[in-house]
């Protein structure tokens, strides 16, 4: 096995017997193999709509998932594999005899097998590209299930992969040229990125903030873990009137600032912190936990009898269920009915969460006075993901040594570094000085947010007073990171470390071109200084 995706990747090179997240060569040879067919597949789905044609919604749904299963922390079973496979060879024929119906004479499709051929600077390149279109997907598939369907996504996916597989050799071996495809991949996402975020909004309403508890409620409860609220509305639809809390886990906090989600009586509050304490979190937890979508861990033996997942994430022995074709969740409020629940008083504490785009805005006056009478020197933005190592404390010191005349906008688990912890009020404002925009996909909003505080400075959106910092983790980081890119956005600070496929020619040619600047982790005051200096 060879993979590179994630931040924790070994010794920064490469997992090549096992993966640090547990994965193993099978699953990892299934998943190579299935994102290889996934290309096959799209050099014909583009050909296809090149003719005018398009591939079936199911198709497209397909492409989302299939990708969205080979991400980071999301299936780890073997047995999943080969339906996902017997799909793409399925579709890949069925659009490949489309295409030489209509072209009698066929077509021999060269696909590369290696990607060394490419050198290891394009190679790392191409690998970004698809590592964004990987976390892209993700974001669809999310918009997809909550009926936001947009056909071209899919369409930028197939034609793509297409470009990648047979375009002409000399742009496929061009550096500047995968460059700007992998700022293409960006600028898609952020179309995404906007598609998910007025899904979630015709669908729950505008985010408002709230305060949220962490002490848990006395009874029977489930917890839902994962990034996909329209399963988490679904399963509190479900489990409405049957005697049991529902709590949030990791990435669906921010669920609670939705107040189409704040109306179920039984929407008991969050449990846990970030995705890698869920071994603990759920070892925990007196009730069945389902996980929606990643991040989802190898279980304890303790907990993996009452551990369900749903859509494309998998762990051997773990029951998964499909709540488009089963229909209900009986079976889990069935065991949480079954266990204790929480039978005594625990400790928690007060989170605030739904400073959604629109909560900030109405408070631009407030925060561009007070820049102008002194109480607001600098905001700094920290979004992505929380993981386990110890590196990801830079996150911590940083928050930790802000003064009290700067704001903290967060978005995605890294905020689990420091959410806890009560930051205060800015100056007269009122407004706390955290504010919590939601999950990694929110990023959108922090883009809407920065625009119109440019906008009403008169300035460009790379002079504010605005540090910008990616914690990144996995495959959905890289597709937020290809997003600013698109969006000009300059002096992103990335770390803990940085992408073992961005190799230090290409880091240079970004550090030049987008002034990407890698956080220095053993002295996160040095950069905090730097930082106030506007940079
Ligand atoms: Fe975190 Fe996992 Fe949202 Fe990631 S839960 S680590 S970037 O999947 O997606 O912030
Ligand atoms: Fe290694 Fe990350 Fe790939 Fe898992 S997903 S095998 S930890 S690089």
């Amino acid at each position: 096995m060879f993979c590179q995706q994630c931040e924790q990747t070994k010794f920064r090179k490469g997992c090549e017997t096992v993966g640090v997240c547990g994965k193993n060569p099978q699953v990892s040879a299934l998943q190579d193999l299935l994102r290889h067919l996934v290309k096959g597949m799209s050099v014909y789905a583009h050909r296809v709509t090149q003719k005018g044609m398009s591939p079936s919604i199911e198709m497209d749904d397909f492409v989302h998932s299939a990708l969205f299963s080979t991400l980071t922390n999301v299936n780890f079973d073997a047995s999943r594999f080969p339906s996902y496979i017997e799909r793409a060879v399925k579709y890949r024929d069925e659009l490949k005899a489309i295409v030489e119906e209509l072209e009698a004479e066929g077509r021999k499709v060269s696909i590369p097998v290696y990607e060394e051929e490419y050198g290891q600077d394009v190679a790392g390149v191409r690998q970004m590209i698809i590592l964004g279109l990987k976390g892209m997907c993700t974001y669809s598939r999310h918009a997809v299930r909550l009926g936001e369907r947009d056909p071209w996504i899919p369409r930028f996916v197939y034609q793509t992969f297409d470009f990648l597989e047979t375009g002409p050799e000399e742009l496929r071996k061009d550096l500047t040229h995968n460059l700007e495809l992998a700022i293409k991949v960006g600028e898609t996402n952020v179309r995404v990125m906007e598609i998910l975020d007025r899904a979630h909004r015709i669908k729950f309403g505008e985010p408002s903030p709230a305060t949220i508890s962490t002490k848990p409620k006395m009874g029977k409860s489930i917890l839902v873990s994962g990034h996909d609220i329209a399963d988490l509305a679904e399963i509190l639809e479900q489990t409405s009137g049957k005697d049991v809390n529902v709590y949030t886990h990791g990435e669906l906090m921010p669920a609670h600032g939705y107040p189409g989600l704040r109306q179920y009586k039984h929407f008991a509050g969050h449990f846990g912190g970030a995705w890698q304490l869920q071994k603990f979190d759920f070892a925990a937890f007196p009730g069945p936990i389902v996980v929606t979508t990643n991040c989802v861990l190898e279980p304890l033996r303790s907990y993996q009898g009452r551990l369900f997942t749903m859509n494309d994430c998998g762990i051997p022995g773990v029951e998964h269920f499909d709540l488009e074709t089963q229909g209900d969740i009986d079976k889990v409020v069935k065991v949480a009915h079954e266990m204790d629940g929480f039978t005594h008083e625990l400790s928690g504490r007060d989170v605030t969460i739904g400073f959604g785009r629109e909560a900030i805005l109405r408070n631009t006056d407030k925060v561009l006075d007070a820049m102008k009478n002194g109480q607001l020197s600098r905001i700094f933005v920290i979004g992505g993901c929380d993981g386990a190592e110890h590196k990801r404390n830079y996150f911590t010191a940083l928050a930790d040594s802000l003064p009290a005349d700067t704001l903290i906008m967060t978005m995605g688990c890294a905020k689990y570094r420091f959410n806890y912890k009560d930051f205060g009020s800015l100056g007269s404002t009122g407004l706390p000085r955290l504010l919590d925009l939601g999950q990694c996909n929110d990023t959108y909003g922090a883009v809407m947010v920065a625009k119109a505080l440019a906008s009403k400075l008169n300035k460009d959106i790379n002079s504010l007073p605005m540090s910008i910092m990616l914690s990144w983790f996995e495959q959905k980081s890289v597709a937020v990171l290809l997003s600013l890119l698109s969006l000009g956005v300059e002096n992103i600070r990335i770390g803990p470390v940085m992408p073992a496929f961005i190799t230090p020619t290409v880091q240079k040619i970004l550090e030049e071109k987008f002034k990407i600047i890698p956080v220095d982790i053993r002295h996160p005051m040095e950069d905090l200084k730097i930082m106030f200096q506007s940079k």
